[in-house]
């Protein structure tokens, strides 16, 4: 490839709406272009990008035996609402009518297609089991698409579709995808971590997220300095604290004057804080809840939505505080109403003893608030948030926290929609049993970004190789030179016949633009050619990862000795 034909127009500036390193660089070195809000054009350079993952993905995925196959985009109301999913999503479900006026959806994922399709087939145990995948545009009409393609509303997904006989049968094709996954984002060269995962909304219990360790990742995970643990922090599980034994003294109302937060009121009562409760109040479909942890700990929204049964909860507003009797500030769960506030404490709050709250009025708490005498909460659960340094759950030494990228996701769905939309097969004895599903996902783009996430400089990007648009890239330095630039295109054709991806910078331009686009787009190798190329008989090939520079004799066989620089990279 000519850089002087190459479609691939970079900016000296980015739109300030580009936070973050991979939408700033993509950007910037002419990957891709935004259409419209959440919507990119990907061109040349990013789209030879996104083969190579998806090619990564098809080796991996049809190694285990899964079979590819391409379902519409668009999907039919009628199997959202036979699945009972159809209102599930609200504005996030791209809807839109045909000339008919029949209704449909923009396909933001394929469970219920895919489940349309095999349920008409397989009729046998002797055909489980099954995994089907596609790799295809999805739509979710995001709220707040941001960070590129991290969070766009059209994006390339790969996903996957196990159905097995049993559970047995899943655990197996769980195993497989887990496995697979592990293939794929070692082959595309990230430093990843699959987490323990909230399986939320969609049901089952088995889920693993495959996080890519980066700061600038939305989701935030905790894992084990010692061990292999590691969650997805909101779904991470607490251990009940056992709070020393005491005696339960009588509780006290005391004035605690403009002391608006749990520390204020812990300094001015000169209380350590783990001897207090704070309070989080949500409003939801059910109304009013308030929550309690210890003082120094912090409430998991998550675990607060599957603990109601909630979809969802935002901050409660003043006024229905109010109206449940209760004031920010000085909330606690004595004397409320139950009919008017769900009352939902920590697992480890309940083993407190003696503890200092809110008293429900302005300027006031209590002391000596003991649970069970003086309050009866409406659910006990973990509803902590895991801290950094909080013991692991598998081993007990610290967990660290940090941020990742999540480019996959494994689920177990079990018969979630086997039943609902009536999957089943005969088994050996000729009983219809439901089929035992998997579903299995991998954003391809967010893949793409998350590389140039890990592997960035100041000068631009550093592809890993499995994944680069190129491999090579020849640089004449001394465009008036025609020997030396004879010499760089005799180069540039030897490498192309021995099989390398090759690029060519033959524009009429100053060496320094070229480096500059050279380590801003990142190909992995660099070949320099100029005047001391041949009056040295040495070959400059530069290395973008390490920097490092390799001198190779014009005389020697430096096809094969790049070939094999390339092989280690
Ligand atoms: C929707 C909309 C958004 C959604 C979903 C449905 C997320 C939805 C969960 C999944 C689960 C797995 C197969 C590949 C891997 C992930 N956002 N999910 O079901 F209608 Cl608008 O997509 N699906």
């Amino acid at each position: 490839m000519r850089v002087s034909k190459m479609y691939a127009p970079t900016l000296r500036e980015v739109p300030s709406e580009a936070e973050i390193p991979s939408h700033q660089l993509l950007l910037r070195a002419g990957f891709m272009r935004k259409s419209t809000n959440g919507m990119y054009t990907l061109l040349p350079l990013a789209w030879r990008v996104i083969k190579k993952i998806e090619n990564i993905i098809r080796e991996e995925m049809d190694r285990k035996g899964a079979q590819e196959i391409m379902m519409p985009i668009l999907q039919p109301a009628e199997i959202w609402q036979e699945s009972g999913r159809w209102g599930a999503y609200g504005a996030e479900m791209i809807r839109l009518k045909d000339r008919h006026g029949h209704e449909y959806c923009l396909g933001p994922t394929h469970e219920e297609m895919v489940t349309t399709v095999v349920k008409s087939d397989v009729r046998s145990y002797r055909q489980l089991p099954l995994n089907l995948y596609q790799i295809q545009d999805k739509f979710r009409d995001e709220r707040r698409p941001r960070f590129g393609l991290m969070r766009s509303r059209d994006f390339i997904m790969k996903d996957a579709y196990s159905f097995d006989r049993d559970e047995a049968g899943l655990d197996k094709s769980y195993e497989d995808m887990y496995d697979a996954y592990s293939r794929i984002f070692d082959r595309c060269g990230l430093i990843y971590r699959p987490v323990e995962a909230d399986s939320g909304a969609i049901g089952g219990n088995g889920s693993h997220e495959f996080m890519v360790l980066a700061d600038s990742g939305e989701a935030e995970i905790v894992y084990c300095s010692a061990c292999e643990y590691a969650a997805d922090i909101e779904k991470a599980e607490l251990h009940v604290i056992e709070a020393p034994a005491e005696e339960a003294k009588a509780m006290e109302k005391v004035l605690t004057p403009n002391c608006k937060t749990i520390e204020d009121v812990c300094a001015y009562l000169k209380l350590p804080v783990e001897k207090s409760m704070k309070a989080v109040a949500f409003q939801s479909e059910k109304g009013l809840i308030l929550c309690f942890v210890r003082g120094d700990h912090e409430v998991n929204e998550i675990k607060v939505v599957n603990t109601v049964g909630v979809t969802e909860v935002e901050m409660a507003e003043p006024e229905l505080l109010a109206q449940a009797g209760t004031v920010g500030g000085y909330m606690g769960p004595v004397g409320l109403d139950p009919k008017k506030v769900i009352i939902v404490v920590d697992q480890s709050v309940m083993k407190m003893h003696n503890i200092c709250c809110g008293a429900n009025e302005e300027g006031y708490h209590f002391l000596n608030v003991n649970p069970g005498r003086d309050f009866t909460p409406a659910y006990v659960a973990d509803i902590r948030l895991m801290a950094e340094g909080d013991p692991c759950p598998h081993c007990g030494a610290p967990v660290k926290k940090a941020r990742g990228i999540e480019v996959g996701q494994v689920f177990k769905l079990f018969t979630k929609y086997s039943q609902a939309m009536k999957a089943t097969f005969l088994d050996e004895n000729g009983k219809e049993q439901p089929m035992v599903m998997g579903c299995y996902g991998i954003g391809v783009g967010r893949t793409m970004a998350a590389a140039v996430e890990q592997n960035n400089d100041k000068d631009g990007m550093i592809w890993p190789a499995a994944i680069a648009p190129y491999q090579v890239l020849v640089v004449p330095v001394n465009v008036k030179d025609a020997e030396s630039n004879a010499k760089a295109e005799a180069i540039y054709n030897e490498l192309l016949d021995a099989g390398l991806e090759v690029v060519i910078d033959d524009r009429k331009e100053r060496p320094g633009v070229k480096f500059k686009d050279a380590d801003l787009i990142g190909y992995p190798l660099r070949v320099v050619v100029g005047p001391k190329t041949l009056q040295t008989g040495e070959l400059e090939v530069k290395i973008r990862k390490s920097g490092e520079v390799k001198m190779l004799p014009l005389n020697g066989d430096y096809v094969a000795a790049i070939k094999e620089i390339m092989q280690e990279l």
